[in-house]
C-alpha cells in the first residue's frame, strides 16, 4: 500500500523528545511520518508505541518526504549545532517551495536567524521553534515558541496549538515574532529557569543550614508554600525531589548528589545577549555562575572552610558567625517572603531582555503573550504567570514588572522579610547570591542618585570621556580638563 502524501506532519530525530512529540501528534489524530538518521530508534518507537496511531516509518529521507501532504511540514528534533545544520541542509536540497522545515531543538537564536534567511533564500519557510517541558511535556503538551514567517504559521500554528500544553482552554503556543525570536524567547525562559531554581536552592540551604531542618521537613515547606503565590512546577517538584530517599544508604537522596550543578549552556548564551544587549539579568547571571562555582572543585577544595581533605590543614577562616535565627517559623516565612520578591526581580529582568530583544531585531514581541504560553507545559509553568499576563495587558509598554500594581505591592510586602533574609544569610555564611543580587537590583533601580555620576568623573578623568551635567540638555556632554586649570570645556 503506498502512503505518499499521507502523513500531515514529519518528524526527524527521535531521541527522547522527537518520539515523544511524534507520539503527541499521533494522539491527536493526525498521521505522522517517522525518520531517524539510525533505524534502529525509528523501529524500537514502532515496536513500543506503534499501535498508539496511525505512523509512517521512512529509512531515506526520500522516503521520508514522499510519506508526507504538501505543503510538507518537518519538525527537526536532533542536536543542536552542527547536526542540526546538517539535517536542515538535507532537506532542504529535496524539499519543494513552500515547504516547512521547523527547527524544534534548543539552537542558538543567531543561529536560527542566519538559517531562516539563508532557506527563505530557497524558497522554503524556516520555522525556528522553542519547546519546553522535556521529555513529559513533548508527549502530553509542551509550551510552543515558534518564530519564523508569519505566512507558515497560519499552516503550522493550528498543529503545534493542539499538541501544546493548555491552561483555561488557552494553547500554550502562540507566533512569537520572525525569525530567531522563538529561539530567543526559549533562550530566555531557559534563562529565567535557572535563576528560579538557583534561588529555589538558596531557600533550601538556608533552611537547612540556618534552621538545620532535615531534606524531609524542608519538603513539607516546600509543599506548603506550593499552596500559595508560589504555587510552581519548580517548588512542586523541588519537594519531591527532597523527599526521595536514596534506596543505598536510607538518606535522603539529596544529601548523597554531588553538588556540582551542570549546564548545557542556555543560561549562558542568555546572559551572554543580555550582556550585548546592555539589559541586567543579574538573576540569571548569579545562577550561571553560582552553577560554574558549585563545579570550581580545586577552588572549592582550597577554600573550604572546615578541615581540608587533603589534609593539608584548615581551608580559609570566615570571622564570626552568627547565630541561628531563634524564631524558626518567622524564618521560614521570611524565606518565602524572599523567594518569592527575588523569583519577580528575576521575571522582570528577564522579561526586560526579551523587550530590548524584540526592539533590536524589530520581532514586534507581545510581551503578556509570553507570559500565556508559559502558563502551561514548560519548567517555569507558575501560578503567578496569570499576574504577569495581566500587568502586560493593563499596560504594554510596563518599564519594569515591578512597576504593575500587584508585583509593586508583592515586593512591598516582602521587603522587610527579605532584607532580614540576606542579613542573617550573611552573618551565618551561608550564600545567598541570587537573593542578595535580586535586593540589590531593586534598590538600585529606586535610588534617585546612583554612583553612575562618581564612575562618569572617574572615566572622564583617565580617559576624556566626557559626562552629561544634571542642569543641561540631555546628550550635551561636558570635559574637565583634569590635567589643565580643572576648568570645564563642552566636549
Ligand atoms: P539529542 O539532543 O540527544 O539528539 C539525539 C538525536 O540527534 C538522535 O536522533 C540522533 O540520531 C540525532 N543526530 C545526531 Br546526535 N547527530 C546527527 C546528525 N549529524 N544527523 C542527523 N541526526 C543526528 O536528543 P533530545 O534530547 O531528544 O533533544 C532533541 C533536541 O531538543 C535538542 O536540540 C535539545 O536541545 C532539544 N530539547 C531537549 C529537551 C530535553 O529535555 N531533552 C528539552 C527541550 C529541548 P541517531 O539516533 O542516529 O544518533
Amino acid at each position: 500500500m503506498t502512503q505518499t502524501g499521507t502523513a500531515q506532519i514529519g518528524v526527524t530525530g527521535l531521541a527522547v523528545m522527537g518520539s515523544n512529540l511524534a507520539r503527541n501528534f499521533a494522539h491527536h489524530g493526525y498521521t505522522v511520518a517517522l525518520h531517524n538518521r539510525s533505524i534502529a530508534k525509528t523501529d524500537a518507537l514502532l515496536a513500543e508505541h506503534g499501535s498508539e496511531g496511525t505512523f509512517v516509518r521512512s529509512e531515506t529521507i526520500a522516503e521520508f518526504l514522499d510519506a508526507l501532504e504538501k505543503p510538507r511540514r518537518v519538525i527537526i528534533m536532533v542536536k543542536a549545532g552542527d547536526p542540526t545544520d546538517a539535517v536542515i541542509n538535507e532537506l532542504a536540497d529535496a524539499m519543494e517551495p513552500g515547504d516547512i522545515i521547523i527547527d524544534g531543538g534548543n539552537a542558538l537564536y543567531t543561529d536560527t536567524i542566519r538559517r531562516e534567511k539563508a532557506i527563505r533564500e530557497r524558497g522554503l519557510h524556516f520555522v525556528g521553534a522553542g519547546i519546553s517541558g522535556g521529555e513529559e511535556g513533548a508527549l502530553n503538551g509542551p509550551s510552543i515558541m515558534p518564530g519564523g514567517p508569519a505566512e507558515s504559521y497560519k499552516s503550522l500554528g493550528p498543529l503545534l496549538e493542539e499538541i501544546s500544553a493548555h491552561v483555561d482552554g488557552v494553547p500554550c503556543c502562540t507566533h512569537i515574532g520572525p525569525d530567531g525570536a522563538g529561539h530567543f524567547v526559549k533562550m530566555v525562559h531557559n534563562g529565567i529557569e535557572y535563576s528560579d531554581m538557583q534561588l529555589i536552592g538558596e531557600a533550601y540551604q538556608l533552611l537547612r543550614d540556618g534552621l538545620g531542618l532535615e531534606a524531609g521537613q524542608i519538603a513539607d515547606v516546600f509543599s506548603e508554600w506550593n499552596k500559595g503565590d508560589l504555587d510552581s512546577y519548580l517548588v512542586e517538584i523541588t519537594a519531591e525531589v527532597l523527599r526521595q530517599v536514596d534506596a543505598k544508604t536510607g538518606k535522603p537522596l539529596v544529601d548523597v548528589i554531588v553538588d556540582e550543578a551542570e549546564q548545557k549552556g542556555t543560561g549562558r548564551w542568555t546572559v551572554k545577549s543580555a550582556l550585548d544587549l546592555g539589559v541586567p539579568v543579574t538573576g540569571i547571571a548569579e545562577a550561571v555562575f553560582a552553577r560554574a562555582l558549585s563545579g570550581s572543585v580545586a577552588q572549592r577544595k582550597a577554600a573550604f572552610r572546615g578541615e581540608r581533605s587533603d589534609g593539608k590543614g584548615q581551608g580559609l577562616a570566615s570571622g564570626e558567625l552568627g547565630a541561628a535565627p531563634t524564631d524558626a517559623p518567622q524564618f521560614i516565612e521570611d524565606v518565602r517572603k524572599a523567594l518569592y520578591a527575588s523569583k519577580i526581580i528575576a521575571y522582570a529582568q528577564g522579561f526586560n531582555q526579551i523587550q530590548a530583544g524584540s526592539a533590536e531585531y524589530n520581532w514586534g514581541i507581545t510581551l503578556g503573550d509570553m507570559a500565556t504560553i508559559w502558563r502551561g507545559g514548560c519548567i517555569i509553568r507558575a501560578k503567578f504567570l496569570n499576574r504577569i499576563k495581566e500587568a502586560y495587558d493593563d499596560d504594554p509598554d510596563l518599564a519594569t514588572l515591578i512597576a504593575a500594581p500587584y508585583f509593586r505591592d508583592a515586593v512591598e510586602a516582602g521587603i522587610d522579610s527579605w532584607r532580614r533574609v540576606v542579613v542573617k544569610a550573611t552573618e551565618l555564611g551561608i550564600p545567598v547570591p541570587g537573593f542578595a543580587s535580586a535586593l540589590s537590583y531593586y534598590d538600585a533601580l529606586r535610588t534617585e542618585r546612583l554612583p553612575a555620576a562618581l564612575t562618569q568623573g572617574l572615566r572622564d578623568f583617565f580617559g576624556a570621556h566626557t559626562y552629561g551635567r544634571t542642569d543641561a540638555p540631555e546628550g550635551q556632554k561636558f570635559h574637565t580638563l583634569w590635567s589643565g586649570d580643572r576648568s570645564e570645556v563642552e566636549a
